[in-house]
């Protein structure tokens, strides 16, 4: 019996918010006290709306409340890290939404207040604990599947198709000044490095944009602007063993709605997950029939079995896998455990984060170079 319910507080409550709060309330010894966004009114009537019982107009002063335990962010990226360092300050324990910051320098900032003030640190990389993503790293890192030489995939989607669409993600001062490459991608090029257990070493970029200035829709109290970010990223890159990555993004892909797909190539067999088909692996073969296994925990290993709550045929996805993630950053604190034990696998922590923000560094080095191959400096 976990001796206390942990009281969490989460800043930030606009499309991802709300579903940090259902995670953690599937966690039988935590919940969401206190919520915090950019103003009283709003806070208050989140918190009305979701039986939150404190509700404050400025995260600061959430910080500082002795009753909160943990500081959840799942505000718009450049927030992140300010309310980060304030969080690690106070003592508390951090978890922060995908991307972990808008450049490494802050990601950087966050991981030497985390460890400075040895609180437990975490980035919410969910979509790593599909069952069967899960499946696929079990595969991939026991052997079976051979060496790796060859990794694929893309992140799609459709929300910025046509010139009306706008959102905060390609502001640059508010999500980076890659948008969908950081946004998206940060998943895409976690997912390859959790799944192979291999570093990204090095990335050749080719970034453009087909949208030049956006029109919000009419009554739209936003005005045109020039856009400066890019539609859609074409990235190489190189693993830590030689092998070779091909990844492509944009959210101008018509029909694609939330279209992260991974494929990983070995020297016996090849494993392909979708994120629109969540609950089946591909399994390609040379010697015998190709397969799609279906989640079933009694068919898995069972280091992913482990993640399924449900049997064969009762699908479990996307809220399940945000479940698992919450569940197993939430034990790790209520336990107690030392923030310099994290094993990144579990859940990825500040390192984690900072890493992934190198990788897009290089990115953006490369793009900038007019597509030049560039290391990952870490
Ligand atoms: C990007 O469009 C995005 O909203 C990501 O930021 C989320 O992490 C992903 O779950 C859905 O797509």
């Amino acid at each position: 019996m976990k001796a206390k319910t942990l009281r969490v507080g989460v800043v930030g409550f606009g499309f991802i918010g709300p579903h940090h709060l259902e995670a953690i309330r599937r966690v039988p010894f935590a919940d969401v006290t206190a919520i915090a966004t950019s103003s009283e009114q709003s806070a208050r009537r989140k918190a009305e709306q979701y039986h939150v019982e404190k509700a404050y107009g400025d995260w600061r002063k959430m910080v500082d409340d002795p009753e909160i335990d943990v500081i959840d962010i799942a505000t718009p990226t450049h927030l992140h890290a300010p309310i980060a360092v304030a969080a690690a300050e106070a003592g508390k324990a951090v978890i922060v939404d995908k991307p972990m910051a808008l450049t490494t320098v802050e990601a950087e900032q966050m991981l030497e207040a985390a460890t400075r003030n040895a609180v437990v640190h975490a980035v919410t990389f969910n979509i790593r604990y599909n069952i069967m993503v899960q499946e696929a790293r079990a595969r991939a890192s026991s052997g079976e599947i051979g060496g790796i030489r060859f990794v694929r995939g893309h992140y799609l989607q459709e929300w910025l198709l046509r010139n009306t669409d706008t959102n905060w993600r390609i502001e640059p001062d508010m999500a980076g000044p890659l948008a969908m490459v950081a946004d998206a991608g940060a998943h895409w090029y976690d997912m390859v490095q959790h799944i192979t257990g291999l570093r990204i070493v090095r990335v050749l970029a080719d970034l453009s944009r087909f949208i030049h200035t956006r029109f919000p829709p009419e009554g739209s109290s936003a005005s045109e602007f020039k856009v400066e970010v890019p539609d859609f990223g074409l990235i190489l890159c190189e693993l830590e063993n030689g092998a070779r990555g091909m990844f492509a993004t944009s959210a101008l892909c018509a029909g694609h709605k939330n279209d992260l797909t991974i494929e990983v190539c070995g020297a016996e067999a090849s494993l392909e997950w979708r994120q629109e088909r969540p609950n089946e692996l591909w399994i390609g073969h040379r010697d015998q029939p190709n397969q799609v296994l279906l989640k079933d925990p009694s068919l898995l290993h069972p280091d992913a079995a482990a993640y399924a709550a449900l049997p064969g045929g009762h699908n479990e996805a996307w809220s399940a896998a945000f479940k698992s993630l919450m569940l197993n950053i939430l034990t790790f604190i209520a336990d107690g455990r030392d923030p310099s034990e994290a094993d990144e696998i579990s859940f990825p922590t500040f390192r984690t984060g900072l890493d992934v923000a190198r990788i897009i560094d290089a990115i953006v080095a490369s793009s900038n170079a007019g597509g030049q191959w560039k290391e990952v400096k870490r």
